[in-house]
């Protein structure tokens, strides 16, 4: 496609969304969660219930729209944007319901579903039919995180690399690897050392990840590059090595790592923020409290500290006709527990507390703003069911489904503290929260699923009536 065939697409598609827009008959929403936290399964579990809501089977009494019959029936229809790759919901469905079934995969790359919802207007004498279009954007968590360093300058971004190792001496002690390099400012640029220091500090990121279970970790395209793998723009590092009393020669060391990071925001954040994380209506916001609690203090402060630089990269506040054409906001935002399906009813409670106190301080931005919140437990796909049963002798209420190995389990979770908990807390010995697979379903039926249509009140509710 030539430049000004992709030009033209693309103000077609501006002037097609303005028109819906100006009729307010387009949503877009915001499936926000770092790495892991639910967003494929929750889209895909959002298509499929929206695809079943008219059906006989449909579970969704929360939901008013569909609870009082005015929903009248929900499509996929082709995205606006021609050039993105549509969200692979086929391929995540022959997952969730084959045999064995399975999670969608982990997602590699950008992709964008739109639904058509067709509706009858609230109100006696209504006999019009209205239409919303729903607009969602799938990513990988890891690039999320590349959003807060468009607010970092290079020299503050490496201030902020150089406070963490100082507060976590498990991060710097695996972080030997390249901060023992300690280069000077004025060194010459030797692109095979940089490029050795950064697979190093990249390597890092990874046994941050994978050994400790943080999330926090940027640049986010190093861990998934994508389709610039190897390209010289994802070769640099944070300068720890004290703070330099200038940028030195404009060939030398310092300036040209600033100067790639400068490159990768240009070229990679800035684009991928301008054409994906602009002009959301709404925002659900996935958080797996189970995982932060399983992977210790370290884990919890950091999954709180990384959805609170994430929430900073968003517009929030209440919107009227003009600002929803020409500067959309987020006026209303979820907080969402995922995979509640992992404990017992009776735990929610206690879930949806911790939440409130793990989003504590992120949610304080779009409450300034004015900005309507919400926080719930919540299973896109319900991989349990409570049961009956004895377990080693034992009679005992619990959860019901496969692990992911496909082993049988029937088990009593462990209770959900509903509180930051204390170096107590922390301190005692306990296993971890068990992790299930989905339970096999039928295609013609929709997903099991635990407050779905809560989610979907909240969000849609106010514009369908
Ligand atoms: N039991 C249960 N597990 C879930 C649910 N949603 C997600 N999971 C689990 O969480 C994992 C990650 O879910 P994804 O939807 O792929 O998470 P993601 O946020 O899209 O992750 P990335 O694409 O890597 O950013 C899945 O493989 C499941 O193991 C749920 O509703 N119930
Ligand atoms: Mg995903």
């Amino acid at each position: 496609m030539s430049a000004f065939d992709a030009w033209l697409e693309r103000a077609s598609a501006q002037a097609g969304d303005l028109f819906d827009r100006a009729l307010d008959r387009q949503l877009r929403l915001a499936v926000t969660g770092l790495s892991q936290s639910g967003k494929t399964a929750f889209i895909s579990a959002l298509v499929n219930q929206l695809e079943h809501a008219c059906s006989p089977d449909a579970r969704l009494p929360l939901w008013k729209a569909c609870d009082r019959g005015r929903l009248l029936g929900v499509r996929r229809v082709p995205q606006t944007n021609a050039h993105i790759p549509s969200f692979a919901y086929d391929a995540a469905c022959d997952r969730l319901f084959g045999d064995p079934p399975a999670w969608p995969e982990s997602t590699r790359g950008v992709s964008e579903i739109r639904l058509e919802i067709r509706y009858r207007p609230a109100g006696r004498w209504s006999r019009d039919i209205a239409t919303l279009y729903l607009d969602i954007v799938d990513y990988p968590g890891e690039w999320l995180l590349d959003l807060p360093l468009l607010r970092l300058d290079y020299a503050a971004w490496s201030a902020q690399v150089a406070a963490t190792l100082r507060r976590s001496p498990r991060m710097a002690e695996l972080a030997a690897t390249w901060t023992q390099w300690n280069p000077s400012t004025d060194d010459p640029f030797d692109e095979r050392a940089v490029a050795g220091m950064s697979a190093a500090y990249t390597a890092w990121l990874r046994a941050c990840r994978e050994q400790l279970g943080l999330s926090l970790l940027q640049p986010g395209r190093f861990l998934l590059p994508g389709e610039f793998a190897g390209a010289p723009m994802l070769q640099f590092l944070p300068w720890v090595w004290g703070v330099p009393a200038g940028k030195g020669s404009p060939e030398g060391l310092y300036a040209r790592l600033e100067h790639r990071y400068e490159q990768y925001l240009q070229h990679l954040v800035r684009g991928f923020y301008r054409e994906h994380f602009a002009g959301f209506d709404r925002q659900i916001v996935l958080v797996d409290c189970l995982h932060a609690l399983d992977g210790g203090p370290e884990c919890f402060d950091d999954t709180s500290g990384a959805l609170q630089q994430i929430i900073q990269s968003f517009s929030y506040g209440k919107t009227n006709l003009l600002q929803r054409l020409f500067r959309p906001r987020i006026d209303r935002i979820l907080f969402v527990a995922s995979k509640a399906d992992h404990v017992l009813p009776e735990q929610h409670a206690n879930l949806v507390s911790l939440l409130q106190r793990l989003v504590r301080g992120t949610a304080e931005v779009p409450r300034f703003e004015g900005v309507s919140s919400e926080c719930m437990a919540l299973a896109s796909v319900a991989a349990t069911e409570v049961a009956r049963g004895r377990a080693q002798g034992e009679l005992l209420r619990g959860l019901r489904g496969c692990a992911l190995d496909g082993t049988a389990l029937l088990i009593h979770p462990q209770d959900v503290p509903p509180v930051t908990p204390d170096a107590h807390w922390w301190e005692a010995q306990r296993d971890g929260f068990d992790r299930f697979r989905p339970q096999p379903m039928r295609r013609e039926r929709p997903m099991p699923h635990i407050r779905m249509d809560a989610a979907l009140e909240f969000l849609l509710g106010d514009k369908l009536i």
